[in-house]
């Protein structure tokens, strides 16, 4: 248990960093560094070798002891799992919660059956699972996470603090243009908390405005650069629901890996939106001159109930002798646009939600929540083809719940949009639609209310069953998750309604 003390003497020294420096100067007893060293687990001879146990617990997360928690051995955020391609996740999970987990890696192209990304496990209370997740030797290396995603549990476990960041060495990282510059991994994670008895509680039930966020554990750390110093920084949103609008004031970005791949063009941007689950792989640089920037995210509307206010996350100090900028090229790598003649198959996927009066709001794929689905619902793209998928919001006013949006994530394959457009849910008909040509691709994408997103989506190398669904967790929880099952071209493997050991996992 080392570690956790370890963890905890580090964050209460980040704590008092911030009482120091609040209009003074910067303190140099402070070990700022821990902001960019979270725990990790490195994979070593081709295996990444670890355990992690699932225990209620409280850390310490800015200045304040925080309880009702719900941690990865003992860490907020979870440890780091760094692994290459063509590594093996030998990861034992223990829960020790009162309730059942199981453990998705999101974003990861690998197997959806068992031992895997296998998220229809229902992992109970006192049991260990053996994970043996095999990353092929040409997985795309970039910033991907992990969390749990027992359906029904999955919101508590993830605003209770379970997630961890997971990383695929390569990718970006290794463009020459980036060669030995100072790479920052951060988990942007939110909190909403509330004080019971003097003590400081997780608030499943607190509003947007009283988000706590922190990065890689700590609020408001401070990053230091020299002045024109290029900084790679992997950073992904592992709320639960929390959107952000990142932007650096007097620094622009450049874009070079978006939800764990590296993109095929570049871009130049002055903030990204995260939704929850998306990831970025910004190129940071510093301006010329000494300066101290704020990291903040602007405020994001996602709907009445979710609107997310703008806030400070973070100080970058720029300082010290200058460092030559590094220049990115707009080209990464070749384009691979899934083409018109390979979708051998178009699917619609309408989001939609009510309110019930005794069972509070329902969120629906298609019509139907998650527990209600029979094997008709079940889609089965074949693997080996390409298929055309469209997203739509249908925002339900006259049921009585807000327009709202939804935060669309499929499992296993990721897509390439190809348009998104405005829609009449009542007529069923296109308002407005741009096609899209993808800088690359995604596993995670937002969709505004009345908003529809096309994308395009091959399934490579895996047969078995799995999920898409909504990654603001709460309506996941609540229905809004469809099942697919990739079936091989000859008709083999399960036929989706998972018959035998796989349908005792089934909820
Ligand atoms: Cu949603």
């Amino acid at each position: 248990m080392a570690s956790i003390s370890r963890k905890t003497f580090l964050q209460a020294a980040g704590a008092g960093a911030l009482t120091l420096t609040a209009g003074a100067l910067f303190d140099p007893r402070l070990p700022f560094a821990n902001a960019s060293t979270p725990h990790e687990h490195r994979g070593k001879n081709g295996v990444l070798r670890a355990t992690l146990t699932l225990r209620d617990g409280s850390v310490r997360v800015g200045g304040q002891l925080v309880g009702g928690l719900k941690l990865y051995n003992g860490l907020y955020p979870g440890p780091v799992l760094r692994a290459r391609p063509g590594d093996r996740l030998l990861l034992t999970v223990n829960n020790q919660l009162t309730i059942p987990t199981n453990t998705h890696f999101h974003g990861l192209h690998v197997s959806p059956l068992p031992h895997q990304d296998y998220v229809l496990l229902s992992q109970t209370p006192g049991t260990t699972y053996g994970y043996d997740v095999r990353i092929p030797a040409n997985h795309p290396g970039g910033l991907y996470w992990y969390h749990p995603h027992r359906h029904m549990y999955s919101d508590t476990s993830v605003y209770s603090g379970l997630a961890g960041l997971l990383l695929i060495e390569g990718g970006a990282a290794d463009l020459p243009a980036l060669a030995g510059v100072q790479r920052r991994l951060i988990a942007l994670q939110s909190m909403v908390t509330k004080t019971v008895d003097g003590a400081v509680m997780i608030d499943p039930a607190g509003a947007s405005a009283s988000i706590t966020t922190s990065l890689n554990g700590e609020v408001l750390p401070t990053y230091s650069m020299r002045p024109g110093e290029t900084q790679f920084w992997q950073i992904g949103n592992v709320s639960n629901k929390v959107y952000y609008r990142l932007t650096i004031p007097g620094c622009s970005f450049t874009v070079v890996e978006e939800d764990g791949s590296m993109l095929w063009e570049s871009y130049t941007t002055d903030e990204v939106v995260l939704p929850p689950g998306r990831r970025y792989g910004l190129v940071v640089t510093a301006p010329d001159s000494p300066a101290t920037l704020d990291v903040l995210t602007k405020g994001f509307y996602a709907g009445p109930v979710s609107n997310y206010p703008a806030a400070k996350l973070a100080t970058i100090t720029v300082s010290g002798a200058p460092l030559e900028s590094r220049t990115i090229p707009k080209i990464l790598q070749e384009r691979d646009d899934i083409r018109d003649d390979e979708i051998v198959k178009r699917r619609v996927v309408t989001l939609s939600e009510s309110a019930s009066l005794t069972a509070g709001p329902q969120f629906y794929i298609n019509g139907v929540q998650y527990e209600d689905i029979t094997p008709h619902d079940i889609f089965k793209p074949v693997r080996g083809t390409a298929e055309e998928w469209v997203i739509r919001n249908a925002p339900s006013t006259k049921q009585g719940r807000p327009r709202e949006a939804h935060t669309f994530h499929i499992h296993i394959n990721d897509f390439q949009v190809v348009g998104r457009g405005v829609w009449d849910p009542r007529t069923n008909t296109i308002i407005s639609h741009a096609p899209v040509r993808a800088k690359g691709t995604l596993d995670t994408v937002n969709v505004r209310a009345q908003h529809y997103v096309v994308f395009r989506t091959r399934f490579t190398d895996f047969v078995g069953p799995t999920v898409f669904h909504c990654h603001l967790l709460y309506h996941e929880d609540h229905g809004m998750m469809g099942r697919f099952n990739i079936v091989a071209a000859n008709g083999a493997g399960s036929d989706g309604a998972l018959t035998g050991a796989h349908a005792t996992h089934l909820h």
